[in-house]
């Protein structure tokens, strides 16, 4: 590390110089590192065999796992994607934002062209950024033609290469968008989107059942695309729309051409995963090979295209030079939306592993994810119980890449990611639609929040109770024993150190929107 250190400071100066436009040599002691982060898309903290998953294998991960750091503590800034994605890509907690929900494939980019970013602030080091997978932080300005240039988007906050899908899987439009056009669209077809009202005589999940191979449970009842109903009306654009089975192979063979195309100079590569989020769609090849239904086998998949990207950067001699940060969106959920088979057939399958609640949860399943930081040759085999975040790595890896750049809620942990030091943060926030829950220590508070205890239509306990909660995770990891009654002190001061952050809240009500 000190060694990279030094080579690190001595390459911004020779950049500084240089304005780094040579090419960067990437041989034994190629200078700087590229980053490549793999987002997985509502993955558990008991997933993956690397964290105790007995019945799913996942040879690949676990390979990170094994020769990087496997946090036990990692966690995403929410317990839903859009916020984590937010917090990831700005290094600012999502609660601070209105808007930082749940967004529709309709909504406006959530992330100010102005505001500094991850993707910018590795561009002004001198790297060339890109974008696959999963966007999901809104496009446009609330007013977007489809079948013209879309913008602002993620282009516009700094990434220079980026395909996408705009949403989720599960959301319309359901098109690849790439350096903002609809891939293969049609002027003859255009592409008309709306989260208010069906176009006349398109076809709907609610009214035309005969045509889903795959039927929706709660949700999801509109549009019809390749045979599932998704959130939210379409039209045309026929030859642009996805092959739900070919998307992992999508994404991946555009984030290998990336890493290809880029692997001469400094790269950061953002490979955003839409695995395991609904629908949950395995390529043929996958279809059961775990016994558990789409869900297992996606994730097999998603582990697959992992390996697969990994052989990439070893086969063009990147490994020893490219930190890998592996973790998840927010936590896991069987039935999303669909009738997919995931809650009866999951067995002895237990996708929050030890952990109690799940995506949308202010319980420790929500945010508590798979977190392993790998790096050939830097990084020593480690796990660590050190507490991070994903709102730590904009300011961590801005430290990594020479930069000056910090964020306020993000704690610049670099020596942690490296295995280095044990000293993770002390505080951290963490966010579950709209509401927030604190951690401090080995402590956990939940304050009173309005709103159902468990979301019926997902099967999962959300932290909601009227009175405050308080946890101790080292001897009650399940969340089991509240010791907001039995520890008025610990309460109290638990109460003091969320409110110096957080402000006073008011029992806040969680909006859903699951129906
Ligand atoms: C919810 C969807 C759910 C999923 C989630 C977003 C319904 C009933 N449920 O509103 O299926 O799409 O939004 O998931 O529509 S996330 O991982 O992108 O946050
Ligand atoms: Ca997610």
């Amino acid at each position: 590390m000190m060694k990279f250190l030094t080579i690190a400071l001595m390459t911004s100066t020779l950049c500084i110089l240089s304005s780094c436009n040579a090419p960067q040599n990437h041989g034994e002691e190629s200078i700087p590192p590229n980053v490549v982060i793999i987002y997985a898309d509502d993955l558990g903290y008991g997933d993956v065999s690397a964290y105790g998953a007995t019945e799913i294998t996942t040879p690949n991960i676990d390979k990170l796992a094994r020769g990087g750091v496997r946090f036990t503590n990692g966690y995403s800034s929410s317990a839903t994607c859009s916020p984590s994605r937010y917090a990831l890509l700005t290094g600012g907690y999502p609660w601070r934002n209105e808007k930082a929900r749940i967004l529709d494939g309709t909504a406006p980019l959530l992330i100010s062209t102005e505001q500094m970013t991850l993707p910018k602030m590795f561009k002004e080091q001198g790297y060339h950024t890109g974008i696959v997978g999963k966007w999901h932080l809104g496009l446009g300005d609330g007013k977007v033609d489809w079948n013209a240039n879309i913008a602002p988007g993620p282009n516009e906050v700094g990434f220079e290469y980026a395909y996408i899908m705009a949403a989720t899987q599960d959301r319309v439009p359901t098109v690849y968008i790439e350096n903002g056009r609809v891939v293969r669209s049609d002027p003859n077809d255009p592409i008309e989107v709306s989260y208010k009202e069906n176009f006349p005589g398109e076809p709907t999940g609610k009214e035309n059942p005969e045509m889903l191979k795959m039927k929706w449970h709660h949700g999801h009842f509109n549009t019809v695309v390749n045979g599932i109903s998704r959130i939210g009306y379409m039209k045309g654009g026929a030859e642009a729309r996805w092959v739900d089975e070919n998307m992992a192979d999508t994404f991946l063979v555009r984030a290998q051409d990336y890493i290809l195309a880029h692997k001469d100079e400094p790269f950061f590569l953002y490979y955003a995963l839409q695995q395991p989020h609904v629908p949950r769609t395995p390529h043929p090849r996958f279809v059961g090979e775990t016994g558990m239904g789409p869900r297992g086998d996606v994730i097999v998949e998603a582990d697959w295209c992992i390996g697969e990207l990994i052989a990439t950067l070893e086969s063009e001699g990147l490994l020893e030079n490219t930190l890998i940060i592996l973790s998840s969106d927010n936590g896991p959920v069987l039935n999303d939306g669909y009738y997919d088979d995931a809650d009866t057939k999951v067995g002895a399958h237990t996708p929050a592993g030890p952990l109690r609640g799940g995506k949308y949860s202010l319980f420790e399943a929500g945010t508590r994810v798979p977190f392993i930081t790998y790096w050939k040759g830097q990084i020593d085999p480690a796990v660590s119980d050190a507490v991070v975040s994903q709102v730590d790595l904009f300011s961590s890896l801005s430290s990594l890449v020479g930069s000056e750049i910090r964020s306020g809620d993000s704690e610049e942990l670099l020596q942690v990611l490296m295995g280095e030091s044990n000293q993770g943060r002390e505080e951290l926030i963490i966010e579950a639609t709209g509401r927030t829950a604190f951690r401090k220590g080995e402590w956990v508070l939940i304050p009173p929040h309005g709103g159902r205890p468990v979301a019926i239509e997902v099967n999962i306990e959300l932290g909601n109770a009227p009175e405050y909660q308080l946890y101790n995770l080292n001897e009650d990891l399940g969340e089991q024993n509240n010791l907001a009654a039995s520890q008025p002190d610990k309460l109290e001061e638990m109460i003091a150190s969320y409110e110096a952050i957080r402000g006073k809240t008011d029992g806040t009500s969680e909006k859903l929107e699951l129906k």
